[in-house]
């Protein structure tokens, strides 16, 4: 059985593995610059940030209506409960569908109908061939992208107004370099004055000085990646003193070269500085793993025993946001 875990840094548009893209995208019409799924898996090969985005905006064309988000979430979640997550805190990227005229409604509305499904445990014989299969409770987190306008940011938290019994919280995501959190302060104020939860990919590719400025202008209660913090120890000190969480993704930092092997990333030392560390899967369809694969591959390679393990896990939990959620969705 693996471990119960929460997931809290999971992109559900790079949960779109190839064989759904292909299915969707004959669904709906749409073609692909690739073969077959065997060819577009050959394009899995980055460079950086910014080589993986390409292929990340790309391959989102094949995801037109409701029931393609609802299919997305649906065949995320049923990987994720089958590798031990019971709690998933979801990213999703409405800007990127915008402009392509897919409705924000038609993005929210479709991820919820899956994430409802998936709310309580499902038992039955028929859906799941005999297996029992636990429920994973879930939260939507709205992302803007930080290489667009903090006025589209605006409009993008606009426009999810009517949907906002639905979402728990803003997250900020793409290209980081070049983009610091505090350009988009004004939008955090007003995410924050609507009672949204804030987070931000900090400290991924950008500079140390990002994930302060997170904090500090930003108001984020956990950062994304945050890797970068520890070339700060003045940084490490303050995340270890105030508990900030950070959500790592250690699979990714590998396929997007933030370190040069698995054998490399600094998990072991940040756990041993104290910093409150989870581990997550990011993009999964893309950087080779779920949730329980990234643990398995941090258990085997990085040699963490039991305990971190337990650690890790434990700590998903008490990084979610799993506390005053019912009061703030009455909203
Ligand atoms: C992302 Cl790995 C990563 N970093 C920043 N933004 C993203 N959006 C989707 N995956
Ligand atoms: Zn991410």
């Amino acid at each position: 059985m693996p471990v119960p875990k929460a997931e809290l840094h999971l992109h559900i548009e790079g949960t779109l593995e190839p064989e759904l893209a292909f299915a969707l995208a004959a669904r709906n019409g749409v073609d692909l610059p690739y073969a077959d799924t065997g060819a577009l898996r050959e394009a899995y090969r980055f460079q950086d940030l910014q080589s993986f985005l390409n292929l990340y905006y790309e391959l989102m064309a094949v995801l037109r209506t409701e029931r393609d988000f609802e299919d997305l979430a649906d065949a995320y979640l049923a990987r994720a409960a089958a590798q031990g997550v019971r709690h998933a805190e979801i990213f999703f990227d409405p800007q990127a569908h915008t402009a392509r005229g897919v409705a924000m409604g038609t993005v929210v509305e479709g991820l919820w109908r899956a994430l409802e499904r998936w709310g309580s445990p499902r038992s039955s014989e028929a859906e799941s061939g005999g297996e029992e299969t636990h429920g994973v409770s879930t939260r939507l987190i709205m992302c803007f992208l930080r290489d667009e306008s903090a006025e589209s940011a605006l409009a993008t938290l606009d426009a999810a107004k009517p949907h906002l019994h639905r979402i728990t919280g803003v997250g900020l995501d793409s290209a980081e370099v070049g983009h610091p959190p505090a350009k988009f302060r004004e939008v955090y104020e007003a995410a924050a004055a609507l009672g949204l939860r804030r987070v931000a990919h900090a400290g991924e590719e950008g500079p140390p000085e990002y994930v302060t400025e997170a904090l500090d202008v930003l108001g984020v209660e956990r950062v994304d990646h945050g890797l970068r913090c520890v070339e700060d120890p003045a940084l490490v000190a303050r995340l270890v003193r105030d508990r900030i969480p950070l959500t790592l993704c250690p699979l990714s930092n590998v396929r997007l070269r933030a370190v040069d092997t698995l054998a490399d990333h600094p998990l072991p030392e940040m756990l041993d500085a104290g910093l409150l560390c989870t581990v997550n899967s990011d993009d999964p369809a893309y950087f080779g793993g779920y949730a329980g694969d990234t643990f398995d591959a941090v258990r085997d390679t990085l040699g963490l025993g039991p305990e971190r393990l337990r650690e890790l896990a434990r700590n998903s939990f008490l990084a979610a946001f799993l506390d005053d959620d019912e009061e703030r969705r009455s909203r």
